[in-house]
């Protein structure tokens, strides 16, 4: 008794200093000593003085862990993990004196029974993963939390979209998605990712916490040897993901909540926005500015003044005449358009979507039963309750006309959802033009902190439950907005994902998202929101992106040039230099700031911005390919070097340079007035993409950066398919494919990937594979093209083999035919340039060097 009083209390201590709170009344209770052990193949039960535990096997290195005070254990609805039942991976059991041991294929648990206390092993019997000295379940009131013990050499990532540094050990932070302008320190942020990787000396493991409430994770900031998590309330529910490699357990947790499906093409495209291109003539303007000066571009965006009075699925016809004609014209110049959604439904009874709205009942009611009420741009809205599937189908068909108008894809925003509260001051001068005018005009506070959100009233950080505002679901079952806030986006993108599909179901949906919640890359591709044209918010967001790569999102970006404030020339060029390799790539801006079109900074910045822009657009070949990649696995496009070298502890809080995939190692400069910076090349050989200057990792570089130069590199054993330029995705076939090869010192290889861009036929088998392995030796080198796979075929077109570095060349011939190869080799740069011009089938080339040697 003693001692489980002893061990509540230190539990109690970890977490309540955890959050920085008093002692509070209502003590934290625990399951305590195991009574009596059910075991069904699936799943094992313990039943406890304080209440029952499940561990159970969802996959061979995929544990679940539910416990419930009151012996409760039904799984509670998820709204990440679509099936719930356990697929039946088997738990052997076996009773070892104080401990029972459970085995699975490649993960195995030890558990304490008194207190029930569970360690996850390795398959080698090395904990892994512990629970906290006093075990490490708890509850006080309907608060759940979890806390584990915190190795000295353990490093977190993952938690979605936040500020902060890359590793986030000895930090703290929550899940709510909330709306604003943010801070280099701001938390929490628009959305919410209640999972992470622990990573130590290599090994890797997930745990995702699945509970939608408002919830914490205190990674040791107040106790050094512990950490935490809770939620305000939910089920205390979280699996547990073996890696022990770090790509191993993205994997498996995206195979939990789900994968991005391939985007069209075109969305890999760069994009220009603004807040707002204010009329027809100004967006024709745009377009042509990017034809006439050549510089590729495929989006365009249409920001909220885009609709009558702000209401959502109208036209300000004075603004824009005849938007389908516009979107049309726009479309033979190779543009598309986006427009802006907002989930809030202006309170108008002369307005269509808000009459359908009440009639049906769609709207979430307040604690009064009433809609629900709050101010947005037009005014007092009333918010879909995204929770219904009905709701969800009458929004995706609400999206009829703007498809039939010719719109691309859809803009969600506001969907934390954001508002701000009746009584609010500033509210009534949001309602007219010239009170917008004049709120802007204070707007340099945005700099400081924009008191507008603080106020707000959904997002307001909840306070206990049943303090926030709305309610959800149908009558019999009513959901609290407490249990629903964080899923409300990830459901609003649903609803459009599916009401784009339904309505255009040849063509791939393209949503983008501010808020969302675990799996929310299933809907959407996902940009970060309100950040500013800083030089801290350019370095914060690599970071930001790369640990939400972690998560699972993959299409993500953050705003070119920085929303709030007008970047200088100098901090434009050097977000646009790392921004074409942020997976989304768009410049967008605030109301009321300078022009951030690439040419609005002068020649020079215009030319590297262009020339940045078609790299991108030359690397379609291969980005494209590694998105494919991550349709089926999860793994990022934009990756950590943690990832690809997770043994380098170098990595572990590295976040100012990123890799493209395997390949490609990009080191963007982020300090003003900077003409260089130091570079981390890990492992292996690397090479200068603009000179071929080879370098020996690990090693740290100098590399010379001016203004026009982004420090670039190949990893030794790239193999980079490259696109001619063009000025958007779909104006030529890839033709000729160039094949950038750098040799490594092994056999490498990559797997073009190809389909038609734009339906969903690549899900019937209509894509196309074409490997390419390059076998380096002493003497020669083969490069292998493999027979093109799958059921898809491209448009005729030649191949180029673009060998870099090589010793001088003596002979290039084809192992089997004796067609000649039309080849050159130049010795100054030592490259060598193989053309194939119909590489209709299997091809080995030898290339033999003049002396042996490298
Ligand atoms: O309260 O639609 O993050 O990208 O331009 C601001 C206007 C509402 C916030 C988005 C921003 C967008 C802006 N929106």
């Amino acid at each position: 008794m003693f001692r489980r009083i002893m061990s509540i209390c230190t539990l109690a201590g970890a977490l309540l200093s955890s959050i920085g709170v008093v002692w509070a009344q209502t003590p934290i209770a625990q399951p305590g000593r195991v009574l009596s052990v059910e075991n069904t193949p699936a799943r094992v039960i313990f039943h406890c003085e304080g209440g029952a535990v499940e561990v159970a096997g969802m996959g061979s290195r995929v544990v679940r862990v539910i416990a419930d005070p009151n012996g409760r254990l039904k799984p509670a609805l998820s709204y990440a993990v679509d099936n719930l039942t356990p697929p039946g991976a088997v738990l052997e059991m076996e009773e070892a004196g104080e401990f029972i041991l459970l085995k699975g294929e490649a993960i195995a648990m030890q558990v304490n029974r008194d207190p029930l206390r569970l360690t996850f092993l390795d398959d080698q019997g090395r904990a892994v993963n512990q629970d906290a000295e006093a075990g490490g379940l708890g509850w006080r009131g309907a608060e759940v939390m979890v806390s584990k013990v915190m190795p000295a050499s353990e490093h977190y990532y993952g938690f979605g979209e936040k500020t902060g540094p890359l590793d986030k050990r000895g930090t703290a932070m929550e899940m709510w998605n909330w709306g604003m302008p943010y801070q280099t320190d701001s938390d929490p942020m628009y959305q919410s990712h209640p999972f992470f990787i622990g990573l130590d000396h290599g090994r890797a493991y997930g745990i995702f916490f699945d509970n939608s409430y408002h919830s914490y994770f205190d990674m040791g900031k107040s106790d050094p040897d512990s950490y935490s998590f809770r939620a305000e309330g939910g089920p205390l529910r979280y699996y547990f993901i073996y890696g022990p490699d770090p790509k191993e357990v993205i994997r498996l947790y995206s195979g939990l909540v789900g994968r991005m499906p391939q985007p069209p093409l075109w969305a890999l495209g760069y994009m220009q926005c603004r807040w707002s291109y204010r009329n027809e003539k100004r967006v024709r303007e745009i377009a042509s500015g990017f034809r006439s000066r050549n510089i590729p571009c495929d989006v365009i965006f249409l920001d909220i003044d885009y609709m009558d009075q702000f209401k959502v699925f109208t036209w300000n016809l004075r603004r824009f005449p005849d938007p389908a004609r516009m979107i049309s014209d726009l479309r033979r110049d190779g543009f598309k358009v986006v427009t802006i959604i907002d989930p809030g439904v202006k309170v108008d009874s002369r307005y269509a979507v808000y009459n359908q709205g009440m009639a049906q009942g769609y709207f979430c009611p307040g604690l009064d039963g009433k809609p629900y009420t709050a101010r947005v741009w037009p005014g007092d809205c009333h918010f879909p309750d995204f929770s219904r599937p009905e709701v969800r189908d009458w929004w995706g068909e609400l999206h009829r006309g703007l498809v039939q108008d010719g719109v691309a894809g859809i803009w969600d925003d506001m969907n934390e959802p954001c508002a701000w509260t009746r009584d609010l001051r500033l509210g009534p001068a949001l309602l007219s033009l010239r009170g917008l005018r004049d709120l802007i005009a204070n707007l340099s506070i945005w700099n400081s902190g924009f008191p507008l959100p603080r106020q707000s009233g959904i997002s307001r950080v909840s306070g206990p439950i049943g303090s926030t505002p709305m309610v959800h679901g149908s009558e019999q079952a009513q959901i609290h907005h407490a249990e629903l806030h964080n899923v409300y986006g990830l459901l609003e993108c649903q609803a459009t994902y599916q009401g784009l599909k339904r309505l255009r179901p040849q063509e791939r949906p393209f949503v983008l998202t501010r808020a969302g919640y675990s799996g929310v890359q299933r809907w959407a591709a996902v940009w970060t929101g309100d950040n500013s044209s800083r030089w801290d918010h350019l370095s914060l967001t690599l970071p930001m992106l790369l640990n939400m790569g972690l998560s699972g999102m993959t299409f993500v970006g953050a705003d070119v040039g920085g929303f709030v404030g007008s970047p200088s020339p100098e901090l434009f060029a050097r977000w646009i230099e790392q921004g074409v390799f942020y997976p989304f790539c768009r410049n967008h801006s605030m109301i009321e700031t300078s022009d951030q079109e690439p040419w609005a900074f002068g020649p020079e910045v215009e030319d590297l911005s262009r020339e940045m822009i078609r790299l991108r657009y030359q690397l379609l070949p291969y980005t494209y390919s590694l998105f494919q990649e991550s349709v089926r696995s999860g793994l990022p496009v934009m990756r950590p070097l943690l990832l690809e070298y997770p043994r380098d502890e170098n990595t572990y809080n590295l976040a100012d340079e990123f890799l493209w995939g395997p390949d490609l190692l990009v080191a963007p400069v982020m300090a003003e007035g900077a003409t260089g910076r130091e570079v981390y090349l890990p492992e292996g050989k690397w090479y200068d993409w603009w000179t071929g200057q080879s370098f020996d990792g690990p090693q740290r570089i100098k590399a010379r950066a001016p203004l026009e130069v982004l420090p670039l590199y190949a990893r030794g054993g790239a193999i980079i398919p490259l696109a001619p330029t063009m000025m958007f995705t779909g104006q030529k076939p890839w033709d000729p494919i160039t094949w950038r090869i750098y040799p490594g010192d092994q056999k490498s290889s990559f797997s073009l990937y190809e389909d038609d861009g734009r339906s969903f036929s690549y899900e019937k088998g209509q894509w196309r594979r074409t490997a390419v392995t390059v076998r380096p030796g002493l003497k020669s080198l083969t490069l292998e093209l493999a027979d093109p796979q799958g059921g898809y075929h491209t448009p005729a077109r030649s191949f180029r083999f673009e060998l870099h570095q090589l010793p001088e060349v003596a002979s290039v011939r084809r192992r089997a035919a004796e067609a000649p190869l039309e080849w050159a080799y130049d010795t100054s740069r030592r490259v060598l340039i193989v053309q194939l011009p119909s590489p209709n089938q299997a091809e080995t080339i030898i290339v033999e060097y003049r002396h042996s040697g490298n």
